[in-house]
């Protein structure tokens, strides 16, 4: 396969006008794609909406919005808008209390992710006789096939190492002679703190390209890592409901992500009052999915705030950037890369008799990688003096929380009232990481 065809070329260098034109399009096809779905049909004949109203991108307004509970009521197939057939691959979201969000593709949907994928990777310099570590977690966390198949596409030597054992990681990378690397930026520091702690210099390892994101992080961090590594940092930005990672990247000037709009339609919003936000302001990211069959979904509130760079990109694409993820409007903790909601710890907190109903999370890095410890009072009426029971209890404790969230998190157990009591809403959570 050409470049061209890898990357999706003829998109990539598309004009202002040419995107305005092909987003008008695309986006009546949208509609009545996800017309076909149980969820949408219904929600169009709720609001008298017809998919022929739809005659240009300006027309996305009379859409309504789609959020994360529509998601999971919709659950498991409600949004599908295919026949099953069809399907070959699914994902869901990390960090849902009780049911996850299944997304579901096509073939052409994998195809076109792919291809997605594999310009961000080309935008930032990356070429086909590169040697790439994916160090993301495979499955249905979308880091790991979603950057494999786009670093496959573009034709990249590909070690799918996954996630975790970093003395394998740094094997890898200098046996085979790594050049491009995809990883959390938290773990890109633990590799390169834990190599300088063994008296190993990361610059020896001679990478070039960082892909990091699944996380939001400070330019400051990222200049640190540079430093570190001398390699070049790319901000990575994308979620599951929206394929996941090759949503928006950064070119080689690393100045905002450009955000591809053929692929998605991106407005941001005022989350208070749900009109748009003033040029260039802050506000809620809402995306629209334009090419992809398996499930469209319409006006994605992703509760992540940004904003749109004004002005041109020296690089030439004329797709539109985003600046930095600010954070989030609710209250989602992601931690080592792993999406986490406060209730899903108290979900397991309250299972157990024998605490009481007051707790904090407290978020601490230990060697640049994220350590959660839940602080938690033990029921007066239930310590019956035994420092083995409490132990017992305790290690439960963790090995619940663990399965619950998919990473080791410790347990304080502390006095009953020695937790600062709310009087109003309580404070869950103590973000100490910087
Ligand atoms: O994290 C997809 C992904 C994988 C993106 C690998 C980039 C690299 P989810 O698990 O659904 O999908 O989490 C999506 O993570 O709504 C943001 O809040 C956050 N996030 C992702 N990338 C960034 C970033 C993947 N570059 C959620 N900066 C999103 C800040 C990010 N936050």
């Amino acid at each position: 396969m050409e470049v061209s065809d890898q990357i999706g070329e003829r998109f990539v260098r598309m004009s202002r006008e040419e995107i305005a034109r092909f987003q008008g399009e695309a986006l009546k096809s949208s509609v009545a794609q996800a017309a076909k779905s149980p969820w949408y049909a219904a929600k169009f004949k709720e609001i008298g909406l017809e998919p022929g109203d739809i005659n240009s991108a300006d027309d996305i307004t009379k859409l309504p919005f789609t959020t994360k509970d529509d998601l999971r009521l919709s659950y498991p197939a409600g949004m599908l808008a295919v026949e099953p057939e069809r399907i070959i691959r699914m994902h869901t979201s990390s960090g849902t209390t009780g049911k996850p969000t299944a997304i579901f593709h096509t073939r052409e949907d994998v195809d076109c992710w792919a291809e997605l994928m594999a310009r961000c990777l080309y935008i930032a310099g990356a070429r086909s006789h590169d040697i790439f570590q994916n160090m993301s977690g495979y499955g249905l966390f979308t880091g790991g096939l979603g950057l494999h198949y786009g670093a496959e596409r573009l034709g990249m030597w590909c070690i799918p190492a996954g996630a975790g054992n970093t003395a394998r990681q740094i094997l890898l990378i200098r046996d085979f002679h790594v050049t491009v690397i995809h990883a959390t930026p938290s773990y890109a520091m633990h590799v390169a703190e834990r190599m300088v702690q063994d008296g190993e210099d990361p610059k020896r390892l001679g990478i070039k390209i960082a892909a990091l994101g699944a996380e939001p992080y400070t330019d400051e961090m990222r200049v640190k890592l540079q430093d570190l590594y001398g390699f070049k940092v790319f901000n990575s930005y994308g979620l599951s409901e929206m394929n996941g990672p090759g949503v928006a990247f950064e070119c080689e000037v690393q100045k905002g992500m450009h955000a591809w709009e053929d692929g998605y339609l991106f407005e941001i919003i005022n989350p208070d009052t749900l009109e748009p936000a003033k040029e260039g302001e802050v506000g809620e990211l809402v995306m629209t999915t334009l090419r992809r069959d398996g499930m469209p979904i319409l006006r994605y509130r992703t509760r992540d705030l940004t904003r749109m760079l004004p002005g041109d990109c020296p690089c030439g694409i004329a797709h539109v950037r985003l600046g930095r993820m600010v954070g989030r409007s609710d209250d989602m903790l992601i931690v080592r890369g792993v999406n986490v909601f406060p209730s899903q710890i108290e979900e397991v907190l309250m299972r157990h008799k024998w605490l009481g109903g007051n707790y904090v999370i407290h978020l601490t890095k230990k060697e640049a990688l994220d350590q959660m410890t839940v602080k938690v009072e033990i029921a007066k009426s239930s310590f019956d003096g035994s420092i083995d029971t409490l132990r017992h209890q305790r290690a439960d404790l963790r090995k619940e929380l663990r399965e619950q969230v998919g990473f080791g998190v410790d347990v304080d157990i502390v006095e009953p009232g020695s937790l600062p009591a709310s009087e109003g809403k309580a404070t869950r959570v103590i973000d100490e990481r910087g």
